[in-house]
């Protein structure tokens, strides 16, 4: 099966390559009546888009939305939606040196292997770019949870190569403990203030090393109500973590506590519940795979970028022994550009199963007792 799409009711299809005319998307099953104009997507694209800082590619794309369906006097119609970004600043001479070497640590091979022909300008459809039609589709979806459900999706860096947010543990990091204003106002999505500098620091010397490093971003959804997921094989929390392993670069997902829940007792994991609320969240929100209404945390670790300029041994598409160096502009860190991406995934997933749970369950309605969140 191809598998360019995804969502069963809020299904998004996306095309495109990284050198190609244009990327896009559609989505289809999209509710009637929501207020969908070209500007709305802009906030989001440029917190995802290269070329805004010094830290990131310096391919500047002006991300312009272009909507081709599916929108009638500034309202969803229900039909599907077409969005369209023209590529603009493609530098596809960047690639001709290793068109024909397979980048270690990057798809080039594995593509090859399984199409035997591949796109080799700026990865093609393997490149970070595709994600772009990811963030937005999940405007549409992130307005019409907020407006249905007052649902936040908001994410941050919780690590970058072996620094993290100074006074946070990572596994209590709150909604209501971080200050996303913090979060927003510098270019790391870093939670505390007080590191930017350090950061800053971090990020220039490893662009000049010529390396790269990984990251870790934390996701936060507020606000969604208790039932969303669909037992057994469509699980919320299997669904989220296919969502996010789909991100180029993701080499793993935690939902809740995640891995460290291997080392916890049972008495010190299980979410105490009062009719005030639950005391605390360690499964993350998500209980046999249905949403409980506390908040749903997801943390999402990113590889560090293959292509770099330092050399190393590779293979070029004759079997030949070469030595691979990648130049053109590239992120060290692809994790520095992922909060909105993997807030996007979190948003899509999360609008699927809100469709999902209101088609078969809808006649349910709210069941007592409902617990108060509590604990986030
Ligand atoms: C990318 C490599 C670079 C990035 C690109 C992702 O592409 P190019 O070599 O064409 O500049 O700039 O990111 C984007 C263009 C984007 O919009 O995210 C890669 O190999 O994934």
């Amino acid at each position: 099966m191809p598998a360019n799409a995804f969502g069963q009711l809020f299904a998004v299809t996306t095309f495109g390559e990284s050198h190609g005319p244009a990327i896009g998307c559609v989505i289809d099953g999209c509710p009637p009546g929501i207020a969908i104009a070209p500007e709305d997507f802009s906030h989001d694209l440029a917190r995802r888009a290269t070329g805004r800082t010094r830290h990131t590619s310096a391919r500047h794309e002006a991300d312009a939305v272009e909507i081709l369906s599916g929108v009638y006097a500034g309202r969803s119609t229900g039909t599907p939606i077409a969005l369209l970004i023209r590529n603009t600043d493609a530098r596809s001479r960047d690639y001709a040196k290793i068109a024909e070497q397979f980048r270690p640590g990057h798809a080039d091979y594995t593509y090859w292997q399984k199409y035997g022909i591949r796109d080799p300008r700026g990865g093609g459809r393997a490149s970070a770019r595709e994600t772009t039609m990811r963030v937005a589709a999940a405007v549409i979806a992130k307005r019409w949870l907020a407006e249905k459900h007052g649902i936040a999706v908001r994410g941050c860096m919780t690590q970058i190569g072996d620094v993290t947010p100074h006074g946070s543990d990572r596994l209590r990091l709150d909604a209501a403990g971080i200050d996303w204003n913090v979060v927003a106002a510098n270019p790391f999505f870093w939670p505390v203030a007080a590191q930017v500098e350090e950061l800053e620091h971090f990020m220039d010397a490893l662009r000049k090393s010529g390396d790269s490093v990984g990251a870790r971003i934390d996701v936060i959804a507020t606000g969604v109500p208790p039932g969303w997921g669909e037992p057994i094989y469509g699980k919320l929390d299997a669904e989220l973590a296919a969502a996010l392993m789909s991100i180029n670069a993701v080499k793993g997902v935690e939902i809740g506590d995640g891995f460290a829940a291997v080392a916890q007792k049972g008495s010190a994991h299980r979410d105490a519940m009062t009719p005030q609320g639950f005391l605390s969240n360690h499964a993350g929100g998500i209980l046999g795979g249905i949403s409980s209404g506390q908040a749903i945390r997801c943390s999402v670790a990113f590889k560090p970028t293959s292509s770099l300029r330092l050399p190393v041994p590779g293979v070029d598409v004759h079997g030949n022994a070469v030595d691979v160096v990648t130049t053109g502009r590239h992120d060290p860190c692809v994790g520095l550009r992922a909060t909105p991406i993997c807030e996007a995934m979190v948003a899509l997933v999360l609008m699927d199963q809100a469709l999902r749970h209101r088609a078969q369950c809808g006649d349910v309605g709210a069941v007592a007792p409902r617990i108060p969140a509590g604990q986030s």
